[in-house]
């Protein structure tokens, strides 16, 4: 039943339907799905395929977009659930997120973004296109324990770098933590950067956050 459910949320997003989209993700709601599984076994998956659909010259930016829009309808659809279904009450720590500078993808920060609040953390969002200075004096303002950085181009990886280095320079690290993430970031790009941690997913994000504040 749910691998019907999964195959569907899939095509909805290489489909670019978000109508769809969000039917089937309330759909999953209403069937007690974990709404982390469902984005992660159903609305990536479509996304994935034409992601590399792009990437081989088989698909184009308005399929791009169109695929964008639907995940992104999806996973709105499914933020209060994950947040309802968050269990902590202690507050953990404070978290500065963004996108960074020149890079407009959203998705997978905002995802990490809900899991990290799901989970005890008081997160400031600043949304994507993110300058690094308004990362450092956001975090700065609200006494942040870890400034988190996404990117999902290469070109703009390397401003994750900027953002360890500006922290370096003002002598806030090791009390600010710079964790970084996005499908291009990879474990040797974090050593190479300095940068105190990084994930692959928004699971695994929370893990490492919790790791950082208990440091
Ligand atoms: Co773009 N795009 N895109 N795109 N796009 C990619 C990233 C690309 C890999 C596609 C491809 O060619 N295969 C490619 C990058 C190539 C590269 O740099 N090597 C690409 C390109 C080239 C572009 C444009 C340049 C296209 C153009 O205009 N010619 C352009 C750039 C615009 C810009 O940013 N300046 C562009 C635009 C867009 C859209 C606007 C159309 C749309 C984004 C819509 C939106 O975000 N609102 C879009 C989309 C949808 C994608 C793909 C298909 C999907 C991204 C996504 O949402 N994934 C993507 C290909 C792909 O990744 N398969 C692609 C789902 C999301 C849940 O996963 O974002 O990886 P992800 O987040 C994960 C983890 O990475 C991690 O946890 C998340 C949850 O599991 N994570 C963190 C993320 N941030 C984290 C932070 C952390 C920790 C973990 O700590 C702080």
């Amino acid at each position: 039943m749910s691998e019907q459910l999964y195959q569907a949320m899939a095509q909805s997003i290489i489909d670019g339907d978000a109508d769809e989209a969000e039917r089937l993700a309330k759909e999953a709601i209403q069937a007690g799905i974990d709404p982390l599984e469902a984005i992660n076994q159903g609305f990536v998956v479509g996304v994935n395929q034409v992601g590399d659909a792009f990437s081989c010259g088989d698909a184009f930016l308005p399929e791009l977009v169109m695929a964008g829009e639907a995940m992104k309808t999806a996973v709105n659809t499914l933020e209060p659930e994950m947040a309802r279904r968050g269990t902590s009450r202690q507050m953990l720590g404070k978290v500065v997120l963004g996108t960074i500078h020149g890079d407009i993808h959203d998705i997978g920060k905002t995802l990490v973004g809900t899991m990290l609040a799901a989970s005890g953390f008081q997160v400031f969002d600043l949304g994507v296109d993110v300058p690094v200075t308004a990362l450092v004096e956001k975090a700065l303002e609200v006494g942040a324990d870890i400034i988190g950085v996404s990117s999902l181009l290469t070109t703009t990886m390397v401003r994750q770098r900027d953002v360890v280095e500006a922290l370096d320079d003002m002598g806030l690290r090791p009390r600010v933590k710079v964790m970084v993430g996005g499908a291009p970031v990879t474990r040797e790009w974090v050593a190479e950067i300095g940068a105190d941690g990084y994930s692959e997913d928004a699971i695994g994000a929370v893990k490492v956050a919790r790791a950082l504040v208990e440091k």
